[in-house]
């Protein structure tokens, strides 16, 4: 049986060909559904099509950055690294539509403008920029976490005489900077990976640095042919574990408190942490995202390790964060602080002395003129809500979700927002996503979404819209789990605090485990906290 109706009608529009759209488009498939995706961009990959700057990979390891719907598929395909490179990702994600034949049902080049809900009919109406008009009975945004760039609106922005970048929406082409002088602004996760490589091109580089990072290096490395089939040989055991963990991959987590261990143990820890490689960091202590007290021997590590890399005192304090671990998103480098020691490289401290515009030949900050010929901002993305909010989205009696959400998000388990019915988000805010490992999450989403279709097909019910009082409680719920940790300390994305005038709420979900117990018991009970007819 199909919802559909027409041949413009699908039982589902998907918005977005990244990795959640794609594997909501096989579910749908998987269940005879008619699906139609909308994708912006010119290629499938979402945030992996955009954000192919040089040094983007994956700080999750490949092997469970990757998808587990198809037994095959994970056994056929063959990492070369241990973080793939953005090139190789987009790769594995072409490979994939093409593998089980998805592109037919994938339309590029179609930005999405509005999507508004019919409630004589029971449908949604879906339009693109590019005249696009088709009607389906579930809408359904996989429009990504990281997918709005953020440029901040700096004075003088459009006078610059040299080319202008950004990290999240990278030319296809490949950039040259040798013989150049190239600023970038922001030293988050992308100005982190992308700083070493411009550095080793760039006639001078100049990194615009507000707030320092933490970085763990990344220690990546070929994957060992016997390493990968080790993993093969019982596959389910990994993602168990990563689905048993926190955040949602395998963080080998240390039970104990970083307060009980004595000092040298600690170090210890730490030390074996920082030669691993990676975010294992994170798994260090349990307690090191609760306590300030077991943070701060963390923080003092990595400072010190940051004191021993760079040479020069004053770099190395510059360079020195003083935020929580973790509050921001941990970084992963190459090299990062080693490129400090560089000669063709200048550290400007943006706190002490603020960016105040942007000129034809290049920047002024309140000391200083620098020229240059590129800019490139690493400065981030609207993250979670900036997407949806590109949308003109209308629920019931045409209300705007961007209306509804004019104080911060709020959605029932990150996939609803009542209201809205028949309208559901993949890795939305109020849902693990950022704060575990996305591919699982998007997977997650789009069994659970597909289960609960199974569910109303069979039961012949038509309409499913978070209720008003259970999305309420997981709101506050969210919010008095965030409120547990250290993450409000700080100003972050996670917070919307990177963007000026955006609410400052705390959007992702921390607890990947107690999250998927969460949404299958609401399942278990028929939806509970959804009203379903
Ligand atoms: O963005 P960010 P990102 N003047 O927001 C600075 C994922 N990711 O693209 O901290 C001066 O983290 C801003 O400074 P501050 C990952 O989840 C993953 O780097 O706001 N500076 C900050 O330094 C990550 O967390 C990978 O004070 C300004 C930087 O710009 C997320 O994407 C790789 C400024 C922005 O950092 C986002 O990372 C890349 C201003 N007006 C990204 N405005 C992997 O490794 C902003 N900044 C998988």
């Amino acid at each position: 049986m199909s919802f559909a109706a027409k041949p413009r009608d699908f039982d589902a529009v998907i918005i977005g060909a990244g990795f959640a759209g794609i594997c909501m488009l096989h579910r749908l498939r998987e269940r005879g559904l008619s699906a139609k995706v909308f994708e912006r961009g010119n290629g499938v990959g979402g945030t992996w099509f955009w954000n192919c700057y040089p040094g983007a990979r994956c700080d999750v390891e490949s092997m469970e950055y990757s998808y587990q719907f198809s037994e095959e598929l994970q056994q056929e395909w063959e990492w070369t690294e241990r973080f793939a490179t953005q090139p190789e990702i987009l790769r594995y994600l072409n490979h994939v539509v093409d593998r089980f034949d998805f592109r037919r049902d994938i339309q590029l080049n179609a930005r999405v403008t509005s999507a508004a809900y019919d409630e004589a009919a029971n449908r949604w109406t879906i339009r693109t920029a590019e005249g696009d008009c088709v009607s389906a009975k579930f809408c359904i945004m996989a429009t990504g976490c990281l997918s709005s760039t953020n440029t901040p609106k700096f004075k003088g922005l459009e006078s610059f005489a040299g080319a202008t970048l950004h990290t999240g929406d990278w030319p296809r082409e490949r950039v040259d900077f040798s013989g150049k002088r190239v600023g970038v602004i922001g030293t988050g996760s992308s100005g982190v990976q992308a700083i070493p490589l411009i550095a080793e091109e760039a006639r001078h580089l100049f990194v615009f640095q507000r707030t320092p990072a933490y970085s763990i290096p990344a220690r990546n490395h070929p994957l060992a042919p016997s390493v990968q089939q080790r993993i093969k040989a019982d596959y389910a055991d990994l993602r168990r574990r990563g689905a048993q963990s926190l955040l949602g991959w395998d963080a080998r987590l240390n039970e104990r408190s970083a307060l009980e261990a004595g000092e040298e143990e600690r170090q210890a820890e730490y030390e074996a942490r920082w030669t691993t490689g990676g975010l294992f960091f994170y798994g260090a202590y349990l307690d090191l995202l609760s306590s300030k007290e077991a943070n701060d021997t963390a923080a003092e590590f990595l400072r010190a390790k940051i004191r021993g890399i760079v040479h020069d005192p004053v770099v190395a304090e510059a360079l020195s964060p003083r935020q929580a671990v973790g509050c921001k998103r941990l970084c992963v480098d190459t090299g990062y602080f080693e490129t400090f020691n560089r000669r063709n490289v200048t550290l400007v401290d943006v706190r002490k002395s603020p960016i105040e515009e942007i000129t034809e030949q290049g920047l002024r900050t309140r000391d200083k003129r620098y020229e240059l010929d590129s800019i490139v901002f690493a400065t981030g993305f609207d993250a979670m809500t900036g997407a949806l909010m590109s949308i003109d989205i209308r629920g019931r009696a045409g209300i705007s979700l961007e209306g509804k959400w004019a104080e911060g998000p709020r959605t029932y388990l990150g996939v609803g927002t009542a209201g809205f019915p028949n309208l559901f988000i993949m890795t939305g805010p109020g849902s693990p996503s950022v704060l575990s490992n996305m591919v699982p999450a998007a997977e997650q989403h789009a069994n659970w979404i597909s289960r609960c279709i199974d569910y109303m097909r069979v039961r012949g019910m038509e309409r499913i819209e978070p209720a008003v009082e259970a999305e309420n409680q997981w709101v506050s719920h969210v919010n008095d789990v965030a409120a547990a940790t250290l993450f409000p300390s700080c100003n972050s994305w996670y917070l919307g605090a990177n963007v000026p005038g955006k609410p400052r709420v705390f959007m992702p979900y921390l607890g990947f485990p107690a999250y998927v117990e969460k949404c299958d018991e609401v399942a278990a009970r028929g939806y509970e906290g959804f009203t379903i007819t």
